[in-house]
């Protein structure tokens, strides 16, 4: 047996792979560390949490005994996906972000080193690179140009991922992913919050004029790159992973898709201010992951319907969740506008993006 350490496999994506892990890896042994924040859930992992293969621990990457005790099982693979995952968040309040994105990899690589792990997986994301310019595609060997909090955490880790492995010979490998969706989305990101506001007749809030771009991965074409990339990534070595959408598609589209697969009006946009520092495009050249053998094989209407049908017909998982430490951060993120009834921030002035375009 493969003996491998999940971390953050209780939040959206780790519990998706430690799915598709314990059906593509029979040989696989997985230890899911993880802290349990707010964000990590393991409600996400109820139907495999009987399978001999599989194994829970509490701790937090950035704990070094608790980290040097769940090694001890043996483990020869870690594939990091713990981190504070929203970008929002992230402005509120960066310490959290830099504790896991920074001293938790730290920790971790130590633990590598020190257990002569044969590889170390960093899960990174396209947010390192900063703003794109239209038509321009980020390479894995562009300068880092982080504009939040969050995304500076991440970029700090890969820069200590890359010099554990130059002067210590850890041997890893970085993903750079774009924005992940699908099922078992914390309701907090852009798609999943807008597709369970609607579910729950609210308005959806989308920030700016709504002209943003990103490159919507289905979280399943993810997993399966992490694997192509276990099997063929040179150690040492950064690869972009996203969809690569043809046409480009603005939040505003999206948010247009999602609102035609759940028959709602136009009229439940909700224009609010601006993220600060909100990049306008992401998009990433994967060139390098291609050569490999990886493309996405979900297509963006297709996974959104599935997506939506997946929130539509499990209410028992995100309800709860909608009513509890994530209220208040609704409320606070999204304070309540004199001119409407429901949570928002102040409505844009008028022309910035009226309905018509919606
Ligand atoms: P998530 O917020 O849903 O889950 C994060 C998980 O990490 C949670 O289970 C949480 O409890 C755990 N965690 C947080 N701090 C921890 C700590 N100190 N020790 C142990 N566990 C801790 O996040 P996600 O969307 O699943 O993202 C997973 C990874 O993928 C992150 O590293 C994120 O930066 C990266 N990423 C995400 C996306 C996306 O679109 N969601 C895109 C690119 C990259
Ligand atoms: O209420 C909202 N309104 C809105 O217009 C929210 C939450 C988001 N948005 C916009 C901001 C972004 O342009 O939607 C887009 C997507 O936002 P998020 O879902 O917050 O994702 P993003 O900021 O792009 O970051 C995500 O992808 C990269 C993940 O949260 C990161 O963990 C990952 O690294």
């Amino acid at each position: 047996m493969i003996r491998v350490l999940i971390t953050g496999g209780a939040g959206f994506i780790g519990s998706n792979y430690i799915h598709h892990a314990l059906r593509v890896h029979p040989d696989w042994e997985i230890w899911n560390f993880d802290k349990l924040t707010y964000a990590g859930n393991l409600a996400n992992l109820k139907d495999i949490e009987q399978d001999a293969r599989y194994h829970f621990v509490k701790g937090d990457i950035a704990d070094a005994a608790a980290v040097a005790a769940v090694m001890k099982n043996g483990i020869e693979l870690i594939i990091n996906f713990a981190a504070e995952s929203h970008v929002d968040r992230s402005i509120k309040g960066s310490q959290e972000f830099l504790m896991t994105g920074v001293l938790g990899v730290q920790t971790l690589l130590d633990a590598a080193k020190e257990h002569g792990a044969k590889l170390f997986y960093q899960i990174s994301t396209d947010e390192v690179y900063g703003d794109v310019e239209a038509g321009q595609y980020s390479t894995e060997a562009d300068i880092l140009r982080p504009s939040s909090p969050y995304s500076a955490a991440k970029a700090a880790g890969d820069l200590l991922v890359l010099a554990y492995a130059r002067t210590h010979g850890v041997p890893v490998i970085i993903s750079r992913c774009t924005n992940n969706y699908g099922p078992h989305q914390y309701p907090e990101k852009m798609l999943a919050l807008f597709v369970t506001n609607l579910l729950e007749n609210k308005h959806v809030p989308l920030y700016g004029d709504g002209q943003q771009i990103r490159d919507w991965l289905h979280v399943d074409d993810h997993c399966r790159a992490i694997d192509l990339l276990l099997d063929k990534g040179r150690r040492g070595e950064v690869y972009n992973v996203g969809a690569n959408h043809q046409p480009e598609l603005t939040n505003l589209q999206v948010t247009r898709l999602i609102l035609d697969e759940l028959k709602a009006d136009a009229a439940m946009i909700d224009f609010v201010t601006d993220r600060p520092g909100h990049d306008r495009r992401y998009a990433v050249d994967t060139a390098k992951v291609s050569v490999l053998g990886w493309k996405p094989l979900v297509a963006p209407e297709e996974g959104l319907r599935r997506t939506v049908r997946w929130y539509k017909d499990n209410p028992d998982w995100w309800r709860p969740i909608k009513s509890g430490e994530f209220l208040k951060y609704y409320q606070e993120q999204y304070r309540k506008s004199p001119s409407s009834s429901h949570p928002s921030f102040p409505r844009q002035s008028s022309g910035q993006a009226g309905r018509r375009g919606v």
